[in-house]
């Protein structure tokens, strides 16, 4: 699956007009309605017949400080919470991010409509029991928000972005139970002419400077759809969480968190290039040295954490064990480079536990901290040779944040 081509592809097809869902001039009359509410030609709706249930809140799970930040409607994990953990993040502390609010969707009388010009004939219609009776298959993926460590660029970097300040706790592995896409839309009737997949959410409407841009959706090419997409019922081994999407979301290993839609109530698979908000006015690089119009992008980057919280204290002339994960979406870490004094000098971390698919990286690195204060950092490398830079390229919403970051501690 090569992201770059499409989204070349996809940029010109925007810009040429050759959209259907939400266009360039949408995109012109939302930029220039200020406020007002823009007329915005139908918002992609949801599946007609399933009820987007009242929401509880934003989110329902228990939020305790010792294991959450809460920024907004979202919730980030605190890397604190994850030392001593597996490779898989619990549910308990995996963070969430809702553009509204958790629906509570009833399993039993939910159901998945996949329907649009790319298919040969009219919509299917698939309950839970359908689709647990497809071959299920489980999966280990990350998903993490685009925006995750967009709080370093300001922080870290001194630069304006806008959207919610993550540090890095917008991230989570889990182990993810459900049917392939490929199998649904196989049985649906895929037509050959068909090229773009779009979930849709059954969550509120996302209303954004008093515009309704409709149910949170964003597209993806149908190659990847019948790569390694799933319809996933499970996490972690038990029913999906509500606040994780229940009773199905999407997983969309790799790419950003945006794409891994949530209580999913729709499915469009497309004869033409499909568009919405969170590809054209969200999810784009915008900025010195990207295009006017956005750079579109879909895949993560590489990342390094410590477990455990900026001005953690340690006990000065004593041995500790420092902890960490690293992560790519490009493939599994090959090595990992940490300095304690604030990247002077470099020693490797090493390697402990299982990998399962590559997702992630856990790694240790013995330290007796001298009284004082500290600066610790963390760079890792793929098997691909894609590593961490000193500074992210600045962009003006703040995503894909892959900088080396300086974690202050200090021993006494
Ligand atoms: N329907 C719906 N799907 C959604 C969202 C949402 O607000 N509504 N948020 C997206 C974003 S931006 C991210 S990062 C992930 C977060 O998944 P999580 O809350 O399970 O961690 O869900 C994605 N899917
Ligand atoms: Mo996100």
């Amino acid at each position: 699956m090569n992201e770059r081509g499409y989204d070349e592809r996809r940029l010109q097809d925007f810009l040429a007009g050759r959209a259907r869902g939400f266009t360039r001039r949408d995109l012109l009359l939302l930029t220039t309605a200020a406020g007002a509410a823009a007329a915005i030609p139908g918002p992609a709706a949801a599946a007609p017949g399933t009820t987007p249930a009242a929401a509880a809140g934003p989110i329902v799970k228990p939020l305790p400080p010792e294991l959450f930040r809460t920024l907004g409607t979202n919730a980030e994990t605190r890397w604190s919470a994850l030392k001593d953990q597996g490779y898989y993040v619990p549910v308990d502390r995996f963070f969430v991010r809702n553009h509204t609010s958790t629906p509570i969707i009833d399993g039993a009388s939910w159901s998945l409509e996949v329907s649009g010009s790319g298919l040969r004939g009219g919509p299917a219609r698939y309950d839970l029991g359908r689709l647990r009776r497809f071959p299920a298959v489980t999966v280990p993926a990350a998903v993490e928000c685009a925006g995750n460590g967009r709080g370093y660029f300001t922080t870290q970097q001194g630069q304006a972005v806008s959207g919610t300040a993550w540090t890095l706790g917008a991230v989570g592995v889990a182990r993810w139970r459900g049917v392939r896409l490929s199998t649904v839309l196989r049985h649906a009737g895929l037509s050959r002419h068909a090229v773009d997949v779009q979930p849709i959410g059954l969550d509120a409407n996302f209303v954004s400077g008093g515009v309704d841009l409709g149910p949170v959706r964003r597209p993806f090419p149908l190659a990847k759809a019948l790569d390694d997409v799933i319809l996933a019922y499970e996490m972690n081994g038990s029913e999906l969480p509500a606040d994780h999407g229940h009773p199905v979301r999407v997983i969309v290993p790799g790419w950003i968190g945006i794409a891994s839609i949530k209580w999913v109530g729709r499915i469009e698979v497309s004869a033409e290039p499909l568009f919405s908000p969170w590809n054209t006015q969200f999810y784009r690089l915008f900025g010195p040295g990207h295009p006017a119009e956005g750079q579109p992008f879909d895949r993560q980057v590489v990342k390094s954490a410590f477990e455990l919280e900026a001005g953690a204290t340690f006990a000065a002339g004593t041995r500790t064990t420092l902890s960490g994960r690293s992560w790519s979406a490009a493939g599994p870490i090959r090595r990992v480079d940490v300095s304690t004094d604030g990247g002077t000098t470099w020693r490797r971390a090493r390697f402990h536990g299982a990998t399962p698919g590559g997702v992630w990286q856990r790694w240790e690195l013995d330290w007796t901290p001298a009284a004082g204060a500290h600066e610790l950092l963390a760079r890792a490398t793929d098997v691909h040779g894609n590593t961490q830079p000193d500074v992210t390229a600045h962009n003006t919403l703040g995503y894909l944040f892959d900088a080396v970051v300086r974690v202050p501690v200090s021993a006494a």
